[in-house]
């Protein structure tokens, strides 16, 4: 009969591409941080997730795979707010994704970029991804047009964020919110493993990118704005006092130091709900 024909015709039909922009998206949001959220609420708001904080939408194919790399350690309350207001956000954005909390064991001189590495190489032995999307744990978009994938050029995406006055600290700036994609990464050897403590990593990853002639993809203004959660330096994690210098040596040390010189252990992966927890021993400063 025609009923059943029609049953096997969309059953066996391909799934179109999702449209870009996702008509999910809503733009401007209400982002704060006065009331504590709890795991069990966000579990309870994003029914659709799958285990290890995967997704991918169902009734098309999304436009990229992307991980989702957060560098972290004792940021418990944080990382609540960061799944709070981000999985509703990338579903809308119809990405297939997935969130990687990749937590440094120990207490010993904590080290971002080491830690984003790691992300990406651990990310890509659980799935294809083709792009990356590295986060600090206290960042929060304030608008869903500022989608979390890759672009033609390395992308910066908390480009004004209200901790600088929702405007960008300097041209240069790439801290925050990062995107590249996994060829955009291939091209600069991944990001520094030495700088051990506080600051510098993101100007040295700055300096990869302009070296390999790429340059900087921004979301305008509007749609750049974030909130940073307010927080106290956190222990072991002092300013870097080695980083003025490092910086200016980028080109020299950019070839040796980064993905081909990655050395970690993984001390555990757990599959959470909402994240996959990786914790690994990156070593202590030499
Ligand atoms: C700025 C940059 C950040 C990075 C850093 C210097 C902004 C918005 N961000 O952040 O991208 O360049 O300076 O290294 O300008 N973390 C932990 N536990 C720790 C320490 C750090 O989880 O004990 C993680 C966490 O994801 C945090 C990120 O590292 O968001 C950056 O550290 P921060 O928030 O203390 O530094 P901040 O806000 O000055
Ligand atoms: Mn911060």
């Amino acid at each position: 009969s025609k009923k059943q024909k029609e049953t096997t015709e969309t059953k066996t039909q391909e799934l179109k591409k999702c449209p870009d922009p996702s008509p999910l998206l809503v733009g401007p949001l209400r982002v704060e941080f006065s009331t504590p959220v709890s795991l069990d609420t966000v579990r309870k708001e994003n029914p659709g997730l799958q285990e290890g904080g995967r997704f991918k939408p169902h009734d098309c194919v999304a436009l990229q795979k992307v991980a989702l790399i957060i560098p972290f350690r004792h940021r418990d309350e944080h990382l609540k707010f960061w799944l709070y207001y981000l999985h509703p956000i990338l579903q809308r954005q119809q990405l297939d994704y997935g969130v990687y909390v990749i937590n440094q064991d120990g207490d010993n001189t904590f080290n971002r970029a080491k830690l984003m590495n790691i992300g990406y190489a651990e990310a890509l032995k659980e799935y294809d991804y083709d792009c990356f999307v590295f986060s600090d744990v206290d960042i929060i978009p304030m608008n869903d047009r500022n989608t979390y994938k890759c672009f033609s050029q390395p992308r910066h995406l908390s480009v004004s964020m209200d901790k600088f006055g929702f405007k960008l600290p300097y041209n240069q700036y790439f801290g925050g919110v990062s995107s590249l994609s996994k060829e955009q990464i291939m091209k600069i050897n991944g990001f520094p493993n030495n700088y051990w403590g506080w600051g510098g990593e993101d100007d040295d990853i700055f300096n990869r990118m302009n070296d390999r002639k790429m340059s900087i993809s921004r979301p305008d203004g509007e749609v750049g704005k974030c909130r940073m959660i307010r927080h106290e330096r956190d222990i072991n994690n002092n300013d870097n006092p080695q980083r003025f210098k490092r910086i200016t040596n980028t080109l020299k040390t950019m070839d040796t130091d980064g993905l081909n010189s990655l050395e970690y252990e993984v001390v555990a992966v757990e599959k959470h709900d909402l994240f996959t927890n990786i914790t690994v021993d990156v070593g202590i400063p030499p």
